[in-house]
């Protein structure tokens, strides 16, 4: 039968990497052929993302990977770039992490109402939406020389084939795209001020996003017929659409910095009770609805890595995990999104903080910090998909953990115990085999989106996780670190 190749380009908010999947009947195969890191750039007006310098990867990694029939970009979700009249970018874009819509976003909220917000939107309320982060933008002098808005996927995907859109599955976390409709909100644009022309007009994944341009051509030393594919460019979604799930009663948790809990489902929930549990309804692939809670997820963990390396005291992740494994359990509990917990200098301080501030004693070694991080996320995890499944209607029987946190044997055991269901842990490039599918099936290598996961369970290593432990402690902590239920912080 007949194989194709196709490269992806997932970037993470820590690390980027072009990865080559083969494609065939009953065959999927992945070969990493670039990683490289993504370190924001803080400069005088704040946090921001370095382009220049992952366009630059990513074209180096498209020289790495050789001839492929297209190519599709992927990343992280919400920031935005600005292009002039002239098609020249206007300053790098922010990080979602910068600080500076911490006062903007619950005013902008209250202004338009939340349940208003949330009726056209159904986002969950996070600082950094990219409604925010343009409200607190107003009236600067960017925004006033804009006539293109980008997210970051469209800019890469535009500098490498030269066409301009906003795809959908990102386009939904904006908080500009109403939930129902698919389609982008001129009344809410125009509410923060923002002039509507700067939306470019919507398109879907799977649809042809033009070829190489002659000089991304000889850059990458590929054919300039090389097709840009839109593939679902939120990170997510394309995670997502990899979720080697078949039938009924499975929730999925993407877990990478971000862990995203949550079910697929044909519609969204715009219920006053969803609004209060904070769910958010983003746009999957094919018109699906992706219901479910942003958690903290491995930023904790990584965060503190990074601190103690730089420290002078760096410590590899098995070790730590082994060291974590030993520790006593349920001796310290954070509510992960905590918003001190969101960007702070020092991570194993800012959690000692909230041990503190919550009338515990903080960690003492650091085995017993990442375990009181990782029971924090099991019951974190737990608490969400509990929800996603009373507000949604539907039966959760196991869940399928999926991207680099599946490697994690110890946080898929905790969230098996905390949740009382089977885990399914893999694939851990979920994002990228989404991306790599999305443009296989263009080509009419692979079917609809159940044929899609059915090619993933088939050929991607999974493990599986029993629930264990005592089910009466994880009660407790759960009552001890979440007494309000569902109630937001
Ligand atoms: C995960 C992710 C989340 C989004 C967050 C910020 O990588 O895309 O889905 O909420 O990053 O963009």
């Amino acid at each position: 039968g007949a194989v194709a190749a196709f490269a992806a380009a997932d970037l993470g908010a820590s690390s980027g990497r072009v990865v080559v999947g083969r494609v065939g009947h009953m065959e999927l195969a992945l070969t990493e052929v670039a990683r490289f890191p993504n370190a924001p750039l803080r400069l005088p007006d704040g946090l921001h993302w370095n382009v220049p310098a992952l366009y630059e990867a990513v074209l180096a990694g498209l020289r790495a990977a050789g001839p492929v029939a297209s190519v599709g970009i992927d990343t992280w979700a919400v920031d935005y770039a600005l292009l002039d009249a002239d098609g020249a970018l206007l300053g790098l874009p922010f990080h979602y992490r910068d600080t500076r819509t911490a006062q903007v976003a619950p005013r902008v909220r209250d202004e338009i109402g939340a349940d208003a917000l949330y009726a056209v939107n159904g986002l969950q309320h996070l600082p950094f939406n990219t409604v925010f982060q343009l409200a607190a933008a107003r009236g600067s002098a960017a925004l006033a020389a804009a006539r293109t808005l980008l997210l970051v996927p469209d800019l890469l995907a535009h500098w490498l084939g030269g066409t301009l859109g906003a795809e959908t599955t990102n386009a939904s976390t904006t908080g500009l795209l109403d939930a129902r409709t698919g389609t982008w909100s001129a009344a809410l644009a125009r509410r923060i001020g923002l002039d509507t022309s700067v939306l470019p007009p919507l398109r879907e994944p799977g649809t042809p996003a033009g070829t190489l341009l002659p000089h991304v051509a000889a850059a990458t030393g590929l054919p300039a017929a090389t097709a840009v594919t839109t593939v679902a460019s939120h990170d997510t979604a394309s995670a997502v659409a990899a979720v080697p799930a078949t039938g009924p009663g499975a929730a999925y948790i993407s877990c990478g910095t971000w862990s995203l809990a949550g079910l697929e489902l044909d519609a969204p929930v715009l219920t006053e009770a969803s609004r209060a549990a904070n769910f958010t309804n983003e746009r999957g692939i094919d018109g699906t609805v992706r219901y479910l809670r942003n958690i903290m997820g491995m930023w904790l963990l990584e965060e503190c890595r990074r601190t103690w390396a730089a420290q002078g005291r760096p410590v590899e992740l098995p070790a730590l995990l082994a060291e974590a494994e030993r520790a006593a359990p349920f001796a310290a509990l954070i509510d992960p999104d905590a918003p001190e917990l969101l960007a702070p200098e020092d991570m194993p301080a800012a959690i000692a903080a909230a041990c503190v501030r919550t009338g515990q004693r903080p960690p003492r070694s650091r085995g017993a910090l990442v375990r009181c991080v990782l029971e924090s996320l099991a019951l974190a995890h737990r608490r969400v998909l509990r929800l996603a499944a009373e507000l949604s209607g539907r039966d959760i029987t196991r869940v399928h953990l999926v991207g680099g946190g599946s490697r994690n044997a110890l946080l898929c055991q905790l969230t098996a115990n905390a949740t009382g269901l089977p885990v399914i842990a893999g694939p851990a490039e979920a994002t990228a085999i989404g991306n790599v599918l999305v443009q296989a099936r263009t080509r009419g290598l692979v079917g609809d989106l159940a044929d899609m996961r059915r090619l993933v369970a088939a050929t991607q290593e999974l493990r599986h996780y029993a629930p264990g432990g005592d089910s009466r402690a994880w009660d407790a902590a759960q009552a001890r670190l979440f007494p309000r239920g569902a109630a937001l912080p």
